[in-house]
């Protein structure tokens, strides 16, 4: 299949990127460095520098003896958009294109401008540009589990059946958000519903968990694959954070009561659920939505599993739970379905001892280049 993947060069982008070849499908990637020139502009960096997408490209096609395509650009720019579209014609395309960190959207209203403006304007392109020069390539978008929030209710798989004074009817469950960068992903779904409709688009949209994990099958063999990884606190997801805080002897960041519980996963299950709904892809009109974890944990659960296993390493970690500088149950009911990739054939990583612990060691590895001041800034969600 000819996939094209939007967000080429992020966390996620580039280990899909070689995931997909590897497996036989010819795969182009964009990119317009969003995320490092955030990275640059906020102070911080990944753990490890990242070459290029061409440089990266270079050293899989040497590695694998399999070629990614490179455009670099910005979606919002429909001419761009165009370009790309007319020369690598997809028949899937992975939607990562978009400004992915909550505590950025709520830094500042030039942050806030900008997660709006790029998140809905690269969507919109894309809808557009399916409909013009690809109508019938499958869309698979990275949506995200925070777009429900926490209801006290058990969370559905994308859609509830409602009956209202004796009749009924299905809709998309209810959204409730608690960052900006989350509501442009319920916006982004919005969007996406209406042109399924209006156009018959199909589209998968993947409603993700915080992902977790430092190398994939593809990239363990060489560094230079690796993906871009952030530990800081604004690009940062919380079990990367915690292993680096460990590593780093900082205590463990638990923010608030540390209840605030959600689904997981393991970077390889990311690649692996791509594929899986790439291969079998949504019908024509149809919106078809997968809750993307593998298991559910509280704040405190990954702070007591990273302390005991960085323990057992002879690391010396700490808890110090902090006052939240975000808005959020700290407490609260969490009971999300999640069977629609286990029976498109997902065979999940769980977060084992072992794994966590090969984390910590390629963590080590670059310890030398941990910057302390990324770790935490306190954000405030107010
Ligand atoms: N948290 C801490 N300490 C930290 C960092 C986070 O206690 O040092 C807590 C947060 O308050 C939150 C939970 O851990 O309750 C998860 O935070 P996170 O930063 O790992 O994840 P989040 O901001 O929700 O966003 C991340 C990704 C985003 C993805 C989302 C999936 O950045 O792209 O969409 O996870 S989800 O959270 O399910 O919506």
């Amino acid at each position: 299949m000819k996939v094209l993947i939007l967000g080429g060069d992020g966390y996620l982008g580039w280990p899909t990127a070689m995931h997909l070849s590897a497996r036989g499908h010819a795969v182009a990637v964009v990119d317009n460095y969003l995320r490092r020139r955030l990275c640059q502009e906020e102070n911080v960096k990944p753990l490890f520098s990242v070459p290029s997408l061409n440089e990266r490209a270079s050293s899989w096609e040497a590695n694998s003896g399999y070629k990614v395509r490179v455009y670099i650009g910005d979606l919002n720019e429909w001419d761009f958009v165009e370009e790309v579209f007319r020369d690598f014609t997809p028949e899937g395309i992975v939607h990562y294109a978009e400004q992915p960190a909550a505590p950025y959207s709520m830094l500042n209203r030039r942050a806030a401008g900008l997660t709006l403006h790029n998140n809905l304007g690269v969507t919109m392109n894309l809808i557009c540009a399916v409909r013009e020069f690809c109508p019938d390539a499958h869309i698979v978008k990275i949506g995200t589990m925070g777009e429900y929030g926490t209801p006290n209710i058990d969370i559905e798989e994308g859609w509830i059946e409602i009956e209202h004074k004796g009749r009924k009817d299905r809709f998309l469950y209810p959204r409730q958000a608690s960052s900006l960068y989350h509501t442009t992903k319920i916006m982004d779904t919005d969007l996406l519903w209406l042109y399924v409709r209006i156009w018959g688009l199909r589209v998968t949209d993947l409603m993700q968990g915080p992902v977790y994990g430092l190398f994939t099958d593809e990239s363990k063999e060489n560094e230079e694959l690796l993906p871009f990884f952030n530990y800081d606190e604004i690009f940062g997801t919380v079990l990367n954070r915690f292993v680096v805080q460990a590593v780093a002897n900082c205590p463990l960041t638990v923010y608030g009561k540390g209840g605030q519980t959600r689904g997981y996963l393991n970077i390889r299950d990311t690649l692996n659920c791509v594929r899986l709904s790439l291969e079998s892809p949504a019908s024509e009109g149809e919106l078809r939505i997968f809750n993307q974890f593998t298991e559910i944990f509280s704040v405190n659960e990954l702070a007591e599993k990273v302390q005991r296993v960085g323990n057992a390493l002879g690391l010396n970690v700490q808890i110090q739970p902090l006052e939240n500088p975000r808005k959020e149950a700290e407490e609260h009911y969490y009971n999300p379905v999640h069977s629609g990739l286990l029976e498109l054939g997902l065979q999940p990583n769980y977060l084992t001892d072992r794994v966590l612990e090969q984390m910590m060691q390629l963590v080590i590895k670059y310890k030398d280049s941990i910057k302390i001041d990324n770790i935490f800034r306190g954000v405030k969600w107010s």
